[in-house]
């Protein structure tokens, strides 16, 4: 925004190839760029708990900052976690080293929706705005930053949850036994996130991404009746919002993890960017969004524990089958703690020499 006076960006290639527009070089960055492989988050983690990370921007700047020094990325993603959003709903949230999140007291029936404090969350989420606008400053126009959301149905699975799940049972006991409480709750959900988008655009972020990383529980039609109505919901009314306020749009990315299945329906709902996970063929992807779409991805991040010559060859071949108009190179789900440092490397480098 222009009272905030950031810096001129240098590299748009992001928003370019979000855009349909020529590139000098293809996009690339990663999902989870910024964590547990890099030994310098991990030292930064050892002197700070994980959410006092999230909510104090100059710490969130600096492992937002740390993965560009390293690598030749095009993009930055905010530091913070989808979780901040039922921390902000009141309910509680610990990361728990080695396991991941953890709600000590996660949603077990309808009448705990009363606990929830909707009214005034956007507030408590303030921080995460402070250290975009922070971010945008110390960027320097080096990147565009990326804000970010979980979707309703991915938060709503963590909230009844209490955490991580191989199943999501509890979950989808819940939509079998309560499906109007869960339409509360995805709606609910999806106003405070479009609340949250809207203070982060304001705040600096350049591009958005929501992540369905739950998806993958649902059965096809559970995700046309539960994901994408709420994600077309989100993207519908923040356009509005941002339009009555004349500003500018931002594009906007979404990456449903396992709905491979429903690529066209995905493309329907408006949104510039689709990230498909690695499971997806790349040439079937774009038959089925069309040529008006923006793919990203879709690197299985296991690859990454191959030697640099097979991770350049499968690179090389991934960039090919994509093309390089409206492509955003990416993996097809976050970097994991194992990756080495090289791989990280072998991967980017060879995205940028394809073009
Ligand atoms: O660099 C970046 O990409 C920004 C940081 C980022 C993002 C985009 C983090 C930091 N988390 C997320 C999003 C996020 N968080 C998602 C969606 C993306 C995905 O599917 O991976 C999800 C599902 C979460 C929830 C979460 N937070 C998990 C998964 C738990 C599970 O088993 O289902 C975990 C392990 C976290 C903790 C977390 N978030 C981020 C980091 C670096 C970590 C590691 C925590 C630590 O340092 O102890």
């Amino acid at each position: 925004m222009k009272d905030k006076n950031f810096p001129p960006l240098k590299n748009d290639n992001l928003l370019r190839a979000a855009r349909g527009e020529d590139v000098d070089r293809i996009p690339v960055w990663v999902m989870r760029q910024a964590g547990r492989y890099l030994p310098e988050f991990q030292e930064v983690r050892k002197e700070h708990d994980f959410f006092t990370i999230c909510r104090t921007p100059e710490l969130a700047c600096e492992v937002t900052m740390q993965p560009l020094r390293r690598f030749d990325l095009d993009a930055s993603i905010i530091f913070s976690d989808i979780l901040v959003i039922p921390q902000a709903l009141g309910m509680t949230v610990e990361m728990l080293p080695g396991k991941g999140p953890h709600f000590p007291e996660p949603l077990n029936e309808p009448k705990d929706l009363e606990k929830l404090t909707p009214e005034g969350a956007v507030n408590r989420l303030n921080y995460v705005g402070d250290a975009i606008t922070m971010m945008r400053h110390k960027l320097e126009g080096k990147v565009p930053l990326i804000g970010f959301t979980g979707a309703p149905w991915t938060l709503m699975g963590y909230m009844i949850e209490g955490g991580g799940s191989k199943t999501m049972s509890k979950a989808k006991a819940w939509l079998e036994k309560y499906p109007e409480d869960t339409e509360k709750l995805l709606n609910l959900l999806t106003d405070c996130i479009v609340d949250y988008f809207e203070m982060q655009v304001k705040a600096g972020a350049q591009l958005l991404q929501v992540f369905e990383s739950s998806a993958e529980y649902l059965t096809k039609e559970q995700f046309l009746f539960l994901s994408i109505p709420y994600l077309r919901s989100i993207r519908e009314k923040l356009q509005d919002r941002l339009i009555k306020q004349s500003i500018p749009p931002v594009p906007m990315t979404i990456f449903a993890k396992g709905a491979g299945h429903s690529l066209a329906e995905q493309a329907s709902i408006g949104y510039d960017i689709i990230s498909l996970d690695w499971t997806v063929d790349p040439i079937k992807a774009r038959e089925a969004v069309g040529p008006n779409i923006t793919l990203q991805g879709n690197l299985d991040p296991q690859d990454l524990y191959k030697t640099p010559e097979e991770i350049k060859s499968l690179t090389r071949d991934m960039v090919n089958k994509f093309g390089k108009r409206r492509y955003i190179a990416n993996l097809g789900h976050g970097i994991t703690p194992q990756t080495p440092i090289e791989s990280m490397d072998a991967f980017v480098n060879e995205v940028h020499k394809t073009l």
